[in-house]
């Protein structure tokens, strides 16, 4: 209950910030996208994750404020990054079943004068399981927008291959889960190789999740990975540490 208060007050009052981790592909070795990831600085607890809030927040529909402040936000400070640099953003399932996601997306777009196919939209499998010609629908006229959709945490879940068939896919990430088991253990190893090219063979592009060492790093490189993430790149950095990270490597 006092969660859900402070969460009143917190959008009432904008305090939440967006943390950016980027994606790095790996031919350029350059970074081509910052995931948007939201923090709540509360005025007692400090920095909190969104962990311990997001999960409340789909409950009690908080995150549909919630993520049109993230998506205003993330297009506002990526139409100020280089052009070939993307920014991509969560969007949760309460978001992408109400009818108003396309009007939000495009309002965030031109507000920040932000180019649609700088943005990428990431999406949990499990939102595809239920009414699935509305979703459908929604994310083809994104597409035909220009933003781009990508399926994150790939594997885990519900996972159906139907959905990378029925849905407008530009991308697929694999879920951390198999990266952090593909040193030493072949089965993880033979999932991510299968994952790569199937994306290859759909036309998608692929971005490996929590990438954490050089071990790791390799072994996605020898197998045709294009595009990596994770703490082994960066950690996500609050906006004023975008700079930097792309002094470093583009
Ligand atoms: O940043 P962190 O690693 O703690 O993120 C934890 C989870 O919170 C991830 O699953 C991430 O997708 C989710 N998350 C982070 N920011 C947002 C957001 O703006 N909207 C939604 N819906 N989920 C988010
Ligand atoms: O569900 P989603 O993929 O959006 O989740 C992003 C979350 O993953 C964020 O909370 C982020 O902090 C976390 N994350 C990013 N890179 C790594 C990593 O290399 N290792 C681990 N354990 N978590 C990571
Ligand atoms: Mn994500
Ligand atoms: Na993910």
């Amino acid at each position: 209950r006092q969660l859900e208060t402070d969460l009143r007050t917190a959008i009432a009052e904008g305090q939440f910030e967006l943390h950016y981790q980027p994606l790095l592909d790996m031919k350029k070795g350059a970074i081509n996208c910052f995931e948007a990831l939201v923090r709540w600085r509360h005025p007692a607890r400090g920095l909190v994750p969104p962990a311990d809030f997001i999960g409340l927040a789909e409950e009690n529909g908080l995150i549909v404020p919630i993520g049109e402040w993230v998506m205003r936000q993330a297009c506002k400070d990526a139409a100020d990054w280089p052009d070939d640099v993307s920014v991509a953003v969560n969007v949760s399932p309460a978001q992408l079943k109400r009818g108003d996601l396309i009007a939000m997306t495009m309002n965030a777009l031109s507000a920040a004068g932000l180019a649609p196919h700088r943005l990428e939209l990431e999406i949990t499998e499990a939102v595809l399981i239920s009414d699935e010609s509305d979703v459908r629908s929604t994310l083809d006229s994104l597409t035909t927008l220009g933003v781009r959709i990508a399926m994150d945490d790939f594997g885990t879940g519900y996972s159906s291959l139907s959905y990378l068939r029925t849905f407008p896919f530009n991308k697929i990430k694999i879920d951390r889960s198999f990266i952090a088991e593909l040193v030493g253990t072949s089965d993880a190893l033979s999932i991510v190789q299968a994952t790569i090219q199937l994306s290859q063979k759909l036309g998608m592009t692929i971005t490996a999740e929590g990438v954490e060492s050089e071990e790791q790093l390799a072994i996605l490189s020898a197998e045709g990975c294009t595009t990596i993430q994770g703490y082994h790149i960066s950690r996500p950095v609050p906006l004023a540490e975008v700079g930097s990270l792309l002094d470093f490597y583009n």
